[in-house]
């Protein structure tokens, strides 16, 4: 009875360091508030981008990436336009249909801003006041939250987000 009340012990300490290694890692990562509400499979992402003063065109296209445990996953594209001072939302699904993307694997967001200049404009400039998303499984439980609160500016010399060391 004594071995089995032990053991029953270590698996709920192996349990709570295994929490929180994941939330010391998802911290770590980034700024932002973000981390696995289940460990489920996630197979589409609600995005929510707050744009500031300066529009993000609607021939400027934006790549969003999961950063996870095992490297960086591509989600489906995103097009403007989004004008200044508004909300745009998007469903997003991985680029890769076959992706297998476990919410607890998931880490962070990352974002490049392509800008496609068609003469005679320059290029896009876009200010994200905000960017979040919630993630559900095939069977629309909500399985991961990202927030990230800090307004960026994209430009031609400044694609990504986070901006690079
Ligand atoms: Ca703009």
């Amino acid at each position: 009875m004594r071995t089995r009340i032990s053991r029953l012990r270590a698996a709920a300490l192996l349990i709570t360091a295994t929490l929180l290694a994941t939330l010391g890692v998802t911290v770590i990562a980034s700024p932002a508030s973000a981390g696995p509400i289940a460990c489920n499979r996630l197979s589409y992402l609600n995005f929510y981008f707050r744009t500031g003063g300066d529009d993000l065109r609607g021939n400027s296209e934006v790549i969003p990436y999961l950063i996870t445990t095992s490297g960086d996953v591509e989600l489906q594209h995103v097009w403007g336009g989004f004008g200044g001072e508004t909300t745009n939302f998007r469903t997003l699904r991985f680029l890769d249909p076959g992706a297998s993307v476990n919410a607890c694997s998931v880490t962070g967001l990352r974002l490049r801003m392509v800008s496609h200049p068609s003469w005679p404009e320059t290029t896009d400039n876009w200010n994200m006041d905000t960017v979040s998303f919630y993630g559900y499984s095939a069977t629309n439980v909500y399985s991961y939250h990202f927030y990230a609160p800090s307004f960026f500016r994209f430009t031609g010399s400044q694609q990504w987000w986070p901006a690079a060391p």
